[in-house]
């Protein structure tokens, strides 16, 4: 079977991670000096969010030169030597791929503006006229007129990450040439960003995904076949029924893809992000149940609550306050019981929360677009910022709290993004002291997934399925069972579920209450459980 079935990946967002030259900004020398305490953690993968050279418009997701290391980070022998010593403790290194469109800073768009017979002007969208009513990722129009190229241009992110014309055969090439670069020194693989918008139709407001799987197919064989990588796709579009498309074997495409559906249930249905609602249980149990099964034996799921995109999930779905350490912990069980590739985002295995910033503390280029839009449409700023508490990316972006000294101990310099202040309390120190702590609970939940085949192979069922504050569910692989209890709420609740001859492999209390036949499950209480069931010893 693939290694990367059996791995636990963690995403380290460099900016945010170490800062080991004390200029306020995280950097890769920041990364190596870590890479001790990921080992500690237990993970097999590490996925680097860009270090590219970069003039950060988005956070390094405007990419201006894919073969340069943004001196910001460090050189380019310092992310060599990070793969190196990254193989030397037994793990693995992937990076991220963004090819869905460049900074506008990359040789390629500048030439294409300064000369409408570059050849590299159809290496991007232009159009005379405001071709569709498009709106960017990060609000406002989808094309931006350029006094100098005297046309308009295509950019489904910041006007500043003009989007790259996959039409163009030439430019592909250059691309993979560029993942082949890479590839050759020895990286385990990528995660790629937004690769389902780049089947483009940008005169008909759409994407074509006949097309983005003819480029995916195309890019694994010029780039990816024959070669022992992990590929994830980034895929906001992607449903429980598309997914398999993108991550079965015989596709030919990617080994897996990040599915979202399930962090749109916290959002208005076709509001946007932004205008928020509570989450059902019901429509999360759906969702995840979906894509699990559908999945199974037909592609491969990702498993992910958070990353540098999503606010802090202890906040979103458990309790950031008095039940922090046990709901954390409650979302763990529940994710890393699943059949997929668990992604942990740094820090939440801390259960780092949200922040609460004075509006011109935020950095982020979507926290800024969407104030100006949303005040432009008439929203109180009490909605603005509820939005920002709930939804904002800097959420996640905050920097890694690694003690309780200055700055969390992230740097001696002032922060590119301020600390969140309950650092104190929440940092890795005290959680490597305390037994009880959420990151002692990942690393169990990590070496579990090692040890239990059942965990990595088995089926998936939905168990209680109309409980309204449960989430419980079985895996089953020859005569293992294992079953997953998830107490959604602090309200603490009866399930009639017998658990003799169950023995307990997780558990965020530390005896579990079983009286009159049923099992009492206290505020967001979560169990796993194995049980073997037939005579025959699991494989
Ligand atoms: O974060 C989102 C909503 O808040 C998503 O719409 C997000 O923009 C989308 O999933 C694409 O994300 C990726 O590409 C962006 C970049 O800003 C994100 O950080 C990256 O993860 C453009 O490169």
């Amino acid at each position: 079977m693939e290694w990367w079935k059996r791995s636990v990946a963690y995403q380290v967002y460099p900016m945010s991670f170490c800062d080991s030259n004390n200029d306020g900004m995280g950097d890769i020398r920041g990364i190596i000096n870590k890479l001790d305490y990921l080992k500690l953690l237990g993970i097999d993968v590490i996925w680097l969010t860009p270090v590219y050279a970069s003039p950060l418009d988005d956070n390094g997701y405007d990419i201006s030169d894919y073969y340069a290391v943004n001196p910001q980070f460090g050189t380019l022998a310092d992310l060599e030597e990070l793969l190196r010593e990254v193989h030397v403790r037994g793990m693995k290194l992937i990076m991220d791929l963004v090819v869905n469109h460049t900074s506008d800073e990359h040789v390629w768009f500048k030439s294409a503006v300064s000369d409408v017979n570059s050849p590299y002007r159809d290496y991007y969208i232009f159009s005379d006229t405001i071709a569709t009513a498009q709106q960017s990722f990060f609000s406002g129009s989808a094309w931006e007129y350029s006094t100098q190229a005297q046309q308009y241009y295509f950019h489904q992110f910041s006007k500043r990450q003009p989007d790259l014309n996959w039409d163009n055969a030439k430019m592909r090439g250059e691309i993979y040439a560029m993942i082949n670069w890479w590839l050759d020194k020895g990286l385990d693989g990528f995660r790629l960003d937004v690769i389902d918008l780049v089947g483009k139709l940008p005169l008909e407001e759409r994407v074509d995904l006949a097309k983005t799987h003819r480029f995916l197919q195309e890019m694994n064989s010029a780039c990816f076949a024959g070669r022992d990588v992990l590929t994830v796709g980034e895929t906001p579009l992607a449903t429980a029924d598309s997914a398999w498309l993108f991550s079965a074997a015989s596709r030919r495409e990617l080994s897996m893809v990040f599915g979202f559906e399930f962090v749109a249930l916290d959002e208005v249905a076709g509001e946007g992000k932004w205008e928020l609602c509570q989450l059902q249980l019901s429509e999360l149990k759906a969702v995840f149940s979906k894509w699990q099964i559908a999945l199974h034996n037909n592609g491969w799921n990702s498993l992910f609550w958070s990353n540098h995109d999503q606010p802090r999930i202890v906040s979103r779905f458990g309790d950031d306050n008095e039940y922090r350490v046990v709901s954390a912990k409650m979302l763990a069980t529940l994710l890393h019981g699943l059949q997929g590739t668990p992604y942990i985002y740094q820090g939440e295995e801390l259960g780092m929360t949200n922040v609460k910033f004075e509006l011109d503390e935020y950095a982020d280029i979507e926290t800024k677009n969407m104030v100006k839009e949303k005040q432009a449409a008439g929203w109180s700023m009490a909605k603005i910022m509820a939005g920002i508490y709930a939804k904002g990316r800097d959420n996640a972006r905050t920097p890694m709290q690694w003690d309780a000294t200055a700055n969390a101990g992230f740097s001696t310099g002032t922060p590119w993004l301020a600390v969140n202040p309950n650092y104190p309390e929440i940092n890795v120190a005290e959680s490597i002291v305390e037994a009880n702590s959420v990151f002692h609970y990942y690393q169990k939940l990590i070496k579990l997934r090692r040890e239990h085949e059942v965990i990595v192979n088995g089926d998936y069922k939905l168990i209680f399925p109309d409980h309204p504050a449960v989430f419980a569910y079985e895996r089953t692989h020859g005569p293992t069972k294992l079953t997953v209890i998830c107490n959604f709420y602090q309200p603490s609740v009866e399930l009639a579920l017998d658990i003799y001859g169950k023995s307990i492999l997780a558990a965020n209390y530390a005896e579990p209450i079983f009286a009159n036949g049923k099992l009492q499950l206290r505020p967001f209480e979560a169990l796993m459980l194995v049980e073997i069931t037939g005579a025959d010893v699991e494989q």
